[in-house]
């Protein structure tokens, strides 16, 4: 076929217009940028997994030490247990903060806005790039230099401050001889790769979108990422700053925070919460941007409450910066303080549950479908709203109190976290992953996969809701033999769940090798990056969009059979040119287009 409407052969896409290592690292293409982090965020997921693997052995005994008193069995007896099992306490210090740390900076933060939505925001917009694509790689290279500032903080001393950085134990090195200023120059750098990043969908947002894509008719994802911007923009310097001050009093011995130099630890508290409450929002708003999409897709069911969801999101992140003050319940606030925080805590339940009612609403009646993506989509409505509720238990300062440090906290921070914002995160990876390498996968393999991870997801953390409200504490590398038994659900479960990332990792790879050829539109998707070829050409449409509807109208595709996907009628005289130039790429040869 002789198409050539953008004057390059059928059969060209961003992946094969130019080849070569050097064409990687200096391309200006968000979908470029887009894949090479994505490749980063999973190794660190690799990397973060294993040590949290590695924390999850060693906690699977109790052990004697002269700190302990007699332990006792189930029937009464006296106990006895191995003085050391895998490693000291130490250690484990260290691998639970790097654990931590490299979760948060280096994974969950980057991980849907800079590798899903720099692949995808232009092309749901309608728009051939971001803004600044120039800064958009400067974005990336950041982000590898705070990476490699924490490999040498592996390499080097490591770290055992917890991610938060707590002062004074961080800022004197008389009390920790770890690698402090090594790690916080890497999240100071990282939180630069951040902003920028905001910075650029921003902007893009606001001047890139063509004729006919008003606010109100951008795809939720969007709306999601935007919200996400304003936060990465207004709260990443205070990080910065404060990360820069502790460096400044580590290194200079200038009092800030530290008592003993006539500091306040409790101001590094504020700073730091003023930061990482927003934080979570970065992590948990653009999971819920996927999820939209991914319900309403596989629902084949226009979104309920399109405005509500949109606007929730805005919502969430404005009041997010009123309630940090509920990280320092017991950090000696005053009590009119401590009342107040509760009090606007409960406020982000408001759009939370918006939220989670109209994905309900969307569902009811839906024609439903359970692909791969659909089955991440579902994990994400279980699991986000136990994360969410059991949030209101810290909310309450009567349950706060007494849960503050145990493990309760970190249930309800993994549900929110690791069970929300990352299973949003695959859950995107395997609905784009069509669209973003131009092949299908197994989908009976993912399917298997995701049901594993959230069977034991809820089985690696839901007994810590049960063993940190009867009194576990939190970051503590040994326990009373009573708590034995959810120690060891838990270990056992978490295996179980790695088996499942083990197996979508394969099901993705494996698709590259063996997968057969994605259509433009395998899922009928109604946004934008369904109306080009998978994968797309560089300059992501044959012709410039017009939008003349909200996204999530169904009503006007025929799905054509596994091999052609779905046709939508509106965008019916571009399906030829979309058409020709995914023949195209069906005839290249084998392994041509999955260099990456
Ligand atoms: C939906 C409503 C939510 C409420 C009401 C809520 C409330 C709280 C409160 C009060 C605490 C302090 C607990 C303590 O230290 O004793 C807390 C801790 C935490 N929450 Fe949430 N939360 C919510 C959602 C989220 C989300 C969406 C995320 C992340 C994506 C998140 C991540 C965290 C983390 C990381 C901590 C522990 C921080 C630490 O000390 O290491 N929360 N949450
Ligand atoms: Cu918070």
């Amino acid at each position: 076929m002789s198409h050539e409407s953008n004057g390059y052969p059928p059969g060209d896409n961003y992946l094969n217009r130019t080849k070569g290592f050097l064409s990687w690292i200096t391309t200006l293409d968000h979908k470029r940028i887009g894949m090479m982090y994505l490749g980063s965020v999973l190794f660190f997921f690799l990397i973060g997994g294993a040590f949290a693997i590695a924390l999850r052995t060693e906690l699977l005994t109790p052990k004697d030490s002269v700190q302990m008193p007699q332990q006792y069995d189930a029937k009464g007896n006296p106990a006895s247990f191995p003085k050391k099992f895998l490693f000291e306490k130490d250690t484990y210090n260290k691998l639970f903060t790097l654990h931590g740390a490299i979760m948060v900076f280096l994974v969950i933060i980057p991980s849907i806005p800079a590798s899903l939505g720099n692949f995808v925001l232009p092309i749901m917009l309608g728009a051939k790039d971001v803004a600044f694509p120039r800064l958009n790689l400067w974005s990336y290279y950041l982000y590898i230099i705070g990476t490699v500032c924490f490999l040498i903080t592996l390499a080097v001393g490591q770290l055992d401050t917890g991610w938060t950085f707590y002062t004074p134990y961080s800022s004197s090195s008389a009390n920790s001889n770890t690698n402090v200023i090594m790690a916080t120059m890497g999240a100071f750098i990282l939180g630069f790769s951040s902003i920028f990043t905001g910075i650029n969908f921003l902007v893009t947002i606001h001047t890139m979108r063509p004729a006919g894509m008003t606010w109100f008719r951008m795809p939720l994802l969007l709306w999601a990422l935007y919200a996400t911007s304003v936060i990465q923009v207004l709260a990443t310097p205070v990080l910065g700053i404060t990360l820069l001050m502790l460096i400044v009093e580590r290194a200079l011995q200038i009092g800030i925070f530290d008592p003993a130099l006539g500091g306040d630890p409790v101001l590094f508290q504020h700073f730091f919460w003023f930061y990482s409450h927003p934080a979570v929002y970065i992590m948990i708003v653009p999971g819920m941007g996927v999820a939209s999409e991914l319900i309403s897709t596989f629902s084949r069911k226009t979104i309920f409450g399109y405005r509500q969801i949109a606007l929730s999101s805005v919502g969430l992140a404005l009041i997010g910066f009123l309630v940090w003050g509920h990280h320092l319940f017991t950090s000696t606030q005053s009590d009119i303080a401590n009342m107040i925080f509760s009090f606007l805590t409960f406020f982000v339940a408001i759009p939370s549950a918006i939220k989670v009612f109209n994905w309900l609403a969307t569902l009811y009646k839906g024609s439903i479908s359970f692909e791969t993506p659909m089955l991440y989509g579902l994990s994400f409505i279980v699991i986000f709203t136990i994360g969410g509720l059991t949030g209101l238990f810290h909310a309450t300062l009567s349950t706060s109190i007494p849960l503050h440090d145990t493990y309760f906290v970190v249930a309800h921070f993994h549900y929110v976290m690791m069970g929300s914002a990352l299973i949003a995160f695959i859950g995107g990876i395997f609905y784009w992953w069509p669209k973003m390498t131009g092949k299908m996968y197994n989908d009976l393999l993912g399917r298997i996969a995701a049901v594993i991870i959230f069977i034991g997801f809820n089985g690696t953390f839901f007994p810590q809701f049960v063993m940190g409200s009867k009194g576990m504490p939190r970051r503590y590398y040994n326990y009373y033999a009573e708590y034995q038994p959810y120690h060891k659900a838990s270990t056992y479960s978490s295996y179980f769940m790695a088996c499942g990332f083990v197996l979508a990792g394969f099901t993705l790879v494996q698709s590259l090798v063996r997968g057969r050829k994605a259509p433009p539109n395998p899922w009928g998707g109604a946004t934008l990056e369904w109306q080009t070829t998978s994968p797309p050409p560089t300059e992501n449409f044959y012709h410039t969009p017009v939008i003349d509807d909200i996204p999530y109208n169904y009503e006007r595709q025929t799905y054509l059979g596994p091999d052609k996907g779905w046709k939508d009628e509106h965008f019916a005289h571009e399906w030829d040119d979309i058409v020709a130039h995914q023949d195209g790429l069906s005839s290249t040869p084998n392994g041509n287009n999955n260099k990456h």
